[in-house]
Parts: structure tokens; sequence; C-alpha cells
């Protein structure tokens, strides 16, 4: 035991978790902690809008692995956090969100910056504690930091602020990590029985790949099986792109010869992956998923297995673990699909060309309202540019070892079939919390975490307003990113909505300020280029990479696209709109 105060017992916490980075504003409620973060080797990054810093905290985590911390004033420096904790919880995150309270003297008595902090949380997070003695900070501190990595997702500590104070008489925990395994034998056995049964297996490639650092064991099982390899939605880091068997996402916007190969299996191998509903939901007007093909699931979340489709086998292990326990048992097995592993390698890849040929031909859609957008748009001054022209450029230009992080938005999620990795830790999106405003800080805390790759993200002109202001995070510290912001003078994902049930009756969809993101990135202190011309497209990215690995300058790209429009989210939520009263009846 050694005599410290609490604010100490915390830093030495986050000291033995190896935390060396935390974003956030400072606030009088945590000072006295914040105080000692330089001697402890801590860096506290200050943002513009703590958003921003829980964002930065999950791209830390993501590209890492390690925790992402996040810190702000109590009250609305932590109510601020919500959104971006939500989107953490999603991507499975192991950021830990410290929030201090109000006194324990104060509390319930409506004084200043008052709340409860646990209930705003509650949703989002694996785990909360709450110190409600100062002699447990350390334990419950060691807790959260612990639960973030054997939960795989956010979690809270929550201290009164006047428990940083006083003399206590503590021991650091050492950090518990978990040592995972592959899942039992009898499932085990079990899939492989049915592994090598398969004529048309195919493998989806999930987050748990990615998060597991297991895409060398899926390529290894992969190549055994000799099947094609899908990767989940918004995981297109969860298998390298170069390899042959790879043929890129299902879900909103993904690729048509992943979906193609699929609807064919007879059993799909789902390796680190909840199958989320969403990401599965039928594209391009085809209900790809193979209905009656059986399912051997793997997750290290049991609670994953089974909820969202009926399977067959259900392992709850690591990735990595199971995958190389199952390539055990098939290595000197024949399997059924062995005979036919040349043709099947062959339906693979022409299934590919076909799809990249379609993608090199579709330069722009073709539907009504995007014909008369892009007609609209040549009769005005200025070159307006395909979004999917941008997007096929963008991809040709990537550099290697690349990150992007992508918004939610019509072009964004067009992205989606443009967005290629070799390496996982590479590619992070809202998931399944989809809120506009994620793709810039998220790339900034991933740029903290792994200063050594480039860093792009890609948002909407919408999305972009929301959380442009963290350039000045960027530049104020030394953490240099490329953004493309896709300026298209609307709310394109929501207008698409319009267009398809409400007649075209654009209510709030529009955002002609006739703004200049380029000159405002330009007065944050940024490098800022517009771009309006598609042979410049490839070139801009190729500058701002050189920039912001050479001289460390961020740099905003602006991209000037048509108002057209592609596929909307989801044709299964929304119906033709009925009106009952007769002075609505028009709005059919
Ligand atoms: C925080 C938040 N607010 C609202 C929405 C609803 N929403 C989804 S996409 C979208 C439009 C995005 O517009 P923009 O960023 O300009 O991209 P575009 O669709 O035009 O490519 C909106 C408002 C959301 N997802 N998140
Ligand atoms: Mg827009």
């Amino acid at each position: 035991m050694t005599r410290m105060t609490p604010s100490e017992a915390f830093v030495e916490t986050l000291v033995a978790n190896g935390v060396t980075t935390t974003f956030g504003i400072m606030g009088s409620a945590f000072m006295d902690a914040m105080d000692i973060f330089a001697p402890a080797g801590i860096r506290l990054v200050p943002v513009v809008h703590e958003q921003g810093a829980a964002h930065m905290a999950d791209g830390y985590a993501r590209v890492s692995g390690r925790h992402g911390v996040v810190i702000g004033q109590n009250g609305p420096g932590i109510s601020n956090c919500v959104t971006a904790i939500a989107a953490a919880y999603w991507a499975h995150s192991p950021v830990v969100i410290v929030t201090p309270e109000t006194g324990t003297m104060g509390i319930g008595l409506g004084g200043f910056q008052e709340a409860n902090q646990l209930p705003m949380f509650e949703e989002f997070t694996k785990y909360q504690a709450h110190v409600n003695n100062e002699n447990r900070m350390a334990e419950l501190t060691a807790r959260a930091f612990d639960r973030a990595m054997s939960e795989m997702g956010p979690t809270q500590i929550n201290i009164p602020r006047d428990r940083f104070y006083g003399d206590i008489d503590v021991e650091i925990p050492e950090p518990n990590r978990l040592d995972r395994g592959p899942g039992g034998p009898r499932t085990l056995d079990a899939a492989a029985d049915l592994l090598s049964r398969a004529e048309f297996p195919v493998m989806v490639s999930g987050g748990g790949v990615v998060m597991g650092d297991a895409v060398d064991e899926a390529v290894a099982l992969a190549e055994r099986l000799g099947c094609p390899v899908v990767n989940s939605y918004l995981h297109n880091d969860s298998f390298p792109a170069s390899h042959p068997q790879w043929t890129g996402p299902l879900g909103y916007q993904g690729s048509k010869a992943a979906m193609k190969l699929i609807s064919q299996a007879d059993v799909v191998l789902a390796l680190g992956t909840r199958l989320g509903p969403f990401g599965t939901l039928p594209q391009h007007g085809m209900d790809y998923w193979p209905k009656d093909a059986a399912i051997i699931q793997i997750d290290a979340d049991h609670t994953m297995l089974g909820l969202v489709k009926p399977v067959q086998v259900a392992i709850h292990g690591d990735a990595g673990e199971s995958a190389t326990a199952l390539l055990e048992r098939l290595a000197d097995r024949e399997l059924a699909c062995d005979a036919t592993r040349d043709e099947r390698a062959e339906r693979t890849r022409a299934e590919k060309s076909a799809w990249e040929a379609e993608l090199d031909e579709w330069v722009h859609e073709t539907d009504d309202f995007s014909v008369e957008m892009i007609e609209e748009a040549n009769g005005e001054e200025g070159s307006w540019l395909h979004p999917r022209q941008v997007l096929r450029e963008l991809e040709k230009s990537m550099p290697p070892r690349v990150m992007v992080s992508t918004d939610i938005g019509n072009i964004n999620s067009v992205a989606n079939s443009y967005l290629r990795f070799e390496e996982p830790r590479s590619f992070f999106a809202p998931m399944s919390w989809g809120n506009c405003g994620y793709a810039l800080p998220t790339i900034i805390g991933a740029k903290a975490a792994a200063p050594d790759r480039p860093a792009v993200s890609y948002a909407g002109d919408g999305a972009w307003a929301m959380s442009m202001n963290e350039i000045m995070t960027a530049v104020r510290h030394d953490i240099p990113v490329t953004a493309i912001v896709f300026h298209n003078r609307q709310w394109g994902a929501e207008k698409k909505n319009q267009v398809d049930f409400y007649g075209r009756r654009f209510v709030a969809g529009e955002l002609e300020g006739g703004e200049n993101y380029a000159e405002i990135a330009r007065a944050m202190g940024a490098n800022g280029v517009r771009v309006d011309q598609i042979d410049q497209v490839g070139s801009a990215l190729e500058s701002a990479i050189d920039a912001q690995m050479r001289d460390g300058v961020t740099t905003v790209i602006e991209i000037m696209c048509t108002k057209e429009l592609g596929d909307p989210f989801r044709k299964d939520a929304l119906s033709t709109p009925v009106r009952h009263l007769p002075k609505y009846k028009d709005y059919v």
C-alpha cells in the first residue's frame, strides 16, 4: 500500500493501463488530476467540442486496439459526449469515458452543472462504475479499463468531483486481460463436419476478424476452403482486397460480386460477425441472402450467436483462435468442395471482373431525378462532378496503409463499393449508430494513434458542417489529416426519400448558402482546395497526402458534386404516405 491522493491513484491507474493520450476539454471538476497528467506521461488533446473528443477516443481505440480515453467537465461537457459514445458502443470500441460529477454534498440540490451522469450512458456502455468512496478510486478505475477490453465496448467511470481529494492508502491494480479461446470442441467439430460436406461455402469476414487481429488466420482458413470471402457491412478492412478470394462488402451500396456469390452458398461461415440486420438487407434490387444455407457463426460475444439469423452451429470463440482450430480439423481431411476448387475460383474471378467493369462504366446515376439534376448542373456555372466518378478517382489515388473514415450520407454510402483495404484497422464508419458528423473527429483520433499512417476522412457537406470545427484541433495540436468534403448543396441521403416517397417535396433538404469550405478551412489554419475538374481529384488527394506525411499539413479538399443521388439507405422502412385530413390531401 502506498499513500497517495485519489487524483494520484486515478492517474497512476491510467499509467498502469498504458494510457498516453486522452481527449477532452479541461474543467475544474478534474483539474486536480489533470494537473499531474504531464509528469505521468499523459497528453490531454484539447478539442473544440466534446462530441469530437469522444469520437477521437473511438478512432484512437479502433486503430490501436488500446483504450481510447475521453474526459470532460461535469454536466454539459459530459452530455456533449453521448452521441459519440453510442457510436463507439456500436463499433465495439474499448473507449473509457471519465465523467467527473457534481460533488457529493451538492448533488440533488439543483446547483451548477448538475446531472445524474450514469443514466445518460446506461444504454451505450458495457460497464459503469461510480466512485462512491475515494478509497476505491484505483479499484473502480482499473475495472472500467479491464471491462472495456473484456466486453469490447465503452465503459464509464463516474467520479464526484470532491472524490479526487484526500489521502488514501492503495495498491494500483495490474491490468487484467482475457486470454480468449477458440470455443468448445463440440461446436468446432460440428462446424468442421458441416464445412467438409459443403459444396459452395462462403466466408463472411466481420469486425471480429479486425478486432481480434485475425486476418492471417481468416486468410489461411479461406485458402483451405478455396471459398469466396465477403466483408460484412462496413468492415471492408477485414480481408485483404488484393487477395483473389476477396469479393468485397455486403450491405448498402456494397459489391454485387459478393452478393451474387453468397446467394449461391450452401454453407455460410460467419467469422467474427453478428450478421447485423441492416448489413444484409436487399441491395441493387437483389435479395441475395441465401435463406436455405446452413450458417456457422463464430463470435466472441455469445449474445450475438443466432440473434439475427438462425444458425446451425454457433461457436463462442475468438475469430483467430476459432479459425485456427477449424483449420487444424480440416487440414488432412478431404472436403467435398476440394473437387471444384478451380471451377469455384473461376466463378469468383468472373463475378469480380464483371463487377469491376460495371463500376468502371457506372459513371453517374441514371434515375429520373439524378438525370434532371445532372442536366440542371450542366446549365449552371462551374463544372459539377459525378459522385461515383469522384469516388473511383479517389480510390485509385489512395496511398498504401491508408486509414479512411466515412460519414453518413448518400455519397459516403455509395463510397462503400470503392473502399478497399490491404490491412485491418483501416476503415472507420459510424456503424449501426449512423450519426452524421462522425468522420472528421474519428480520423483525427486514429491519426493520433497511428501518426505514421496516412489519414483520410470523407463527409458530405451537411455532415461536414456539423463536425468541421475539429479542423482546429488537427491544426492546433499537429495531428494532420486530409478531409474530403462532397459539396452537393443538400442533405442528400434524406432528400432521396423525398424523391422516392414524398413527391419531391423538399422540406429542409437544401444547403444553398454558397459556402466555400476550402476558404473556411483556410480560415481555420488548414490548407483548403476546391476541386471541380475530374482530372484534378486524384492529384489533389496525392498532394494533400504528401503535405500530411511530409510537412504535417492538414488539408480540406472540397469537391463540387452534382445533386444526383444513389439508392436510398433502405426501401423497407418507408411507405407511401396516406393522409385522411382534407387540408393535407395533396401530400401523398
Ligand atoms: C446526427 C444526425 N442527424 C441527422 C441524421 C439524418 N441524416 C442521415 S443522412 C443525412 C444527410 C447527409 O447529408 P450530407 O452530409 O450533405 O451528405 P449527402 O447525403 O448529401 O451526400 C441526414 C440529415 C443523421 N444520420 N445523423
Ligand atoms: Mg450533401
